[in-house]
């Protein structure tokens, strides 16, 4: 007899689903792609309209900043033009998280500034490459203008982001979970950053976890978690998960 090596998969409830009468929309990471995320919230819309679940709800995973030129632009869609009739449910990305600490912190400037930060800050009105007069510190100044420049409500959104979201069988997170770990025990640095450990991992973490954060050329559709950051800002591919009842699709910009 052949000895089977399957993963405990096979564990897995056999059919996740969100609460009934619910259509749970998820949109992975937006980086700073306005018009991307312009045109699937239009999708999105059209969508919904086909569909009779009384409740509607968007979850955004975070990332909404950084590396695309529309960063500013991005915070004020979601804030001014929210989509009608949704609940909306607005994650933490690591890339908000080290914009806050850097407001805080200057030590926390010049690694966010290399992954993305200098496409924010210049869709604030600051200028990275600015001359500066000598002998001033172009961290300290770049951090003073954008604690000046950041519109007060920006920052409360950024500062009321949330972890983590769950919609019945389903989590949603940023980046993902480390495995084995109860969800009441796990730290932000991981469900903002981790990559690997989660990535690989084959055991059923209670609930099926949505997330971004680390792209791959299509959603990634697997049996304990849902990927979809489709790295928008270099593809022009953004992507949104639906859940409606057991079902799963996808939407894309
Ligand atoms: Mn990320």
């Amino acid at each position: 007899m052949k000895v089977s090596n399957a993963m405990p998969e096979t564990a897995l409830k056999r059919d996740p689903i969100v609460p009934p009468g619910s259509c749970v929309y998820a949109i992975g990471d937006i980086h700073g792609r306005a018009d991307l995320l312009e045109i699937l919230h239009r999708k999105i819309c059209e969508d919904a309209a086909s569909r009779r679940a009384k409740r509607r709800v968007v979850v955004y995973l975070g990332d909404y900043i950084d590396r695309g030129s529309s960063s500013r632009q991005v915070i004020d869609l979601l804030l001014d033009r929210p989509l009608p009739g949704f609940e909306a449910i607005h994650l933490l990305g690591n890339h908000e998280d080290s914009l806050l600490r850097f407001l805080d912190d200057t030590v926390a400037g010049p690694p966010w500034l290399f992954y993305g930060g200098e496409a924010t800050v210049a869709s604030y009105g600051i200028n990275p490459a600015a001359q500066l007069p000598a002998g001033e510190d172009p961290i300290l100044r770049m951090q003073a203008e954008l604690r000046r420049r950041l519109p007060p409500r920006h920052l409360e959104f950024l500062k009321g982001l949330k972890l983590m979201h769950v919609e019945g069988d389903y989590l949603f997170v940023h980046a993902g979970i480390r495995p084995g770990v109860p969800l009441d025990r796990q730290k932000p640095e991981d469900l903002l950053w981790i990559r690997r450990e989660f990535l690989t991992s084959t055991i059923d973490h209670g609930r099926v976890v949505v997330h971004g954060h680390s792209i791959s050329t299509w959603p990634e559709n697997r049996a304990n978690r849902i990927g979809i950051d489709t790295g928008a800002f270099a593809s022009d591919r953004l992507t949104c998960l639906v859940l409606e009842g057991k079902a799963r699709s996808f939407l894309q910009s």
